[in-house]
């Protein structure tokens, strides 16, 4: 039988995710939707068979047939939410950030160990991407010899409504501190954040584009440009500089069109386009795994160190500067 699944708000991300269960993933099914808005829980909730709404996620979770919960409410309703789930044991794919500071990530490590196993995957869509997988794969095999230099760009088209400069590094760069994590196998140690003048088209004067330096424990750096309000399209890529040679993705060279004297083709405009079919794998897989009694994919630990970078990175941003990360020992549970 399908693997029931709570959804925990249902806001942009959660309702995406609503329907990506019921539509493209086999293998399960949402039985419950909860959100703080109660007609916001119910408008998603009618949209498919046998899902209920509710607006508190503990009661949502007590059901008799809940197997699994997925969490895609703001950052701050996460820890809550994240250890109702671990002391009833279930499953949980929980959307980033794993809690918006590191403190708060130890105490849901603290939850986890506690259980002896682990329970969460957090939601770094950027794993299950076709091309950063490639690029995995590539710097794995070796060829390239070792990395010493990422570039990443992260492009939005516009930043929401009541964004502040913090934001660009807490939701934005994060996906870099994972990425950068990930790719290299190694953990990032320090931060400094650039501030060139903003753009004329930054909201508010908030601080946009910024530009962030990683070091990490392996001796490579990392750049970031962040750049929230660059009005023209959702842009990720990365390029990885090795001893032998260079990777890069994120082109977004799909198809490429000549007509009328001039050629080209189209950029995405934002995450849920550009990254569809990742967040297709990554829930799938997490649904694939969670029904064999396993739990794969980026790990609570990655939730904590990208909440301990993005202090570091937040700190830098206001205070100026190079600031050195904080890291607790990896638990053993984290391998
Ligand atoms: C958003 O929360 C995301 O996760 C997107 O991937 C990122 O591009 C965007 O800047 C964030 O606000």
């Amino acid at each position: 039988s399908p693997l029931n699944v709570v959804v925990i708000g249902a806001g942009r991300m959660g309702a995406d995710h609503v329907r990506r269960i019921h539509e493209v993933i086999s293998g399960a099914r949402v039985s419950a939707v909860v959100d703080v808005d109660a007609e916001r829980a119910k408008d998603v909730a009618a949209r498919f068979e046998g899902c209920t709404a509710h607006t508190d996620p503990a009661a949502a979770m007590a059901a008799a047939d809940v197997d699994a919960v997925l969490i895609a409410s703001p950052g701050e309703a996460h820890e809550a939410a994240l250890l109702a789930a671990l002391a009833r044991d279930l499953p949980v794919l929980c959307e980033k950030p794993l809690t918006p500071d590191a403190a708060s990530a130890l105490r849901v490590l603290e939850a986890e160990r506690r259980l002896g196993r682990r329970r969460i995957q957090v939601g770094f869509m950027r794993r299950y991407d076709a091309e950063y997988l490639k690029l995995e794969q590539l710097l794995r095999t070796g060829q390239l010899g070792r990395p010493l230099l990422l570039h990443h760009r992260h492009r939005n088209v516009a930043s929401p409504p009541g964004w502040t400069s913090d934001m660009l590094i807490r939701d934005s760069v994060s996906h870099e501190m994972d990425v950068t994590r990930w790719l290299l196998g190694q953990e990032i140690t320090a931060v400094t954040v650039l501030r060139p003048t903003p753009s004329g088209n930054a909201p508010g004067g908030i601080q946009d584009p910024q530009f962030v330096i990683f070091e990490t424990d392996g001796g490579a750096i990392a750049d970031v440009e962040i750049f929230v309000n660059c009005g023209f399209g959702y842009q990720v890529q990365a390029e990885v500089v090795c001893e032998r040679g260079t990777a890069r993705v994120g082109d977004g060279h799909a198809m490429i069109t000549h007509m009328a004297g001039r050629w080209g083709g189209t950029v995405a405009q934002d995450y849920l386009e550009r990254f569809a079919a990742a967040y297709d794998r990554e829930v799938q897989a997490w649904v694939d795994a969670t029904r064999r009694g396993r739990v794969t994919g980026p790990t609570a630990w990655d939730g904590y160190a990208a909440a301990a970078v993005c202090e570091a990175g937040v700190r830098s941003l206001t205070e100026g500067g190079r600031v050195e990360v904080d890291l607790v020992e990896r638990p053993t549970l984290y391998g």
